[in-house]
């Protein structure tokens, strides 16, 4: 159920939106609404969708977030939330991304899952998601919390299109088959120092598992993952924060590299 009016939710998906686009700080929306509910923040999310997707914009894919421990704890957040990736936040692998566009990001090693067949909750289980994926994908995701100091609670970030703003495919491609999903190490080089290193199973125990959330998580609004989406599986460590200036080099075990650099 929700409390708020549609005329808040697309307020409130106007303030989120031009934060992101504008690149400020806003304080956390809950505290101005503190009788929003989980589904007046998905509205919210969603209004933001369509405002960019009645400028042109395309959806590229779909992104879970606060998936492992290591997020969670970091976050002080207790439950995994997803967010939609538009076109324009693709960056190439090996490409610049510019630091003055956004406010305080962070980056985060994912895998990204591209599915061959629809997926449509409730009751989507690893056996399902296996099934219809065909192929995954080392990614990286850039985040970047429009709420200031980079501090929300879940409907908050749930608005807020979950930090989403920029993200990277690149690596080898492999079949789930040929590869050890949960025993996939990543290593998170900032600067040429490791800073974070992690394993697949980090994510809810198995990468898989967070598309079949995501799966269930739609059925909520009777939304399914088509077919040839692009998903994010959420950050295998804690996020790293990023200055203007700074390199990083993702290492995937088996499935080579991603590399970025803040300009
Ligand atoms: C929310 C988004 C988290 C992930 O991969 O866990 C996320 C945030 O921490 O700002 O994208
Ligand atoms: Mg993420």
């Amino acid at each position: 159920m929700g409390n708020l009016t549609q005329q808040q939710i697309a307020q409130l998906a106007e303030h989120c939106e031009n934060a992101e686009l504008g690149a400020y700080e806003i304080s956390k929306i809950t505290n101005d609404f503190p009788d929003m509910t989980y589904e007046d923040a998905f509205d919210i999310q969603w209004e933001i969708r369509r405002r960019k997707e009645s400028r042109g914009h395309k959806i590229v894919g779909m992104k879970m977030g606060l998936t492992s421990w290591a997020k969670m704890k970091q976050m002080k957040v207790e439950h995994p939330c997803y967010g939609f990736l538009a076109d324009y936040f693709a960056i190439p692998d090996g490409g610049d991304i510019k630091h003055d566009e956004l406010i305080h990001p962070k980056i985060e090693a994912e895998l990204a899952f591209v599915t061959k067949e629809p997926l449509k909750g409730p009751g989507i289980h690893i056996g399902d998601v296996l099934r219809a994926t065909d192929f995954v994908m080392p990614a990286v995701e850039v985040i970047d919390s429009r709420y200031k100091d980079f501090k929300f609670d879940l409907k908050s970030v749930i608005a807020d299109n979950s930090s989403s703003c920029r993200f990277i495919a690149g690596g080898s491609m492999a079949r789930v088959e040929d590869i050890d999903l949960k025993n996939i190490g990543v290593v998170m080089e900032v600067n040429g120092q490791v800073v974070e290193l992690g394993a697949g199973a980090a994510v809810l125990g198995h990468p898989a598992s967070s598309v079949a959330m995501l799966a269930n998580m739609l059925a909520e609004r009777d939304e399914e993952i088509p077919a040839g989406s692009y998903i994010m599986i959420g950050a295998i460590t804690a996020a790293v924060q990023v200055n203007k200036g700074d390199s990083f080099c993702v290492r995937y075990q088996g499935l080579g590299n991603i590399t970025g650099r803040f300009v």
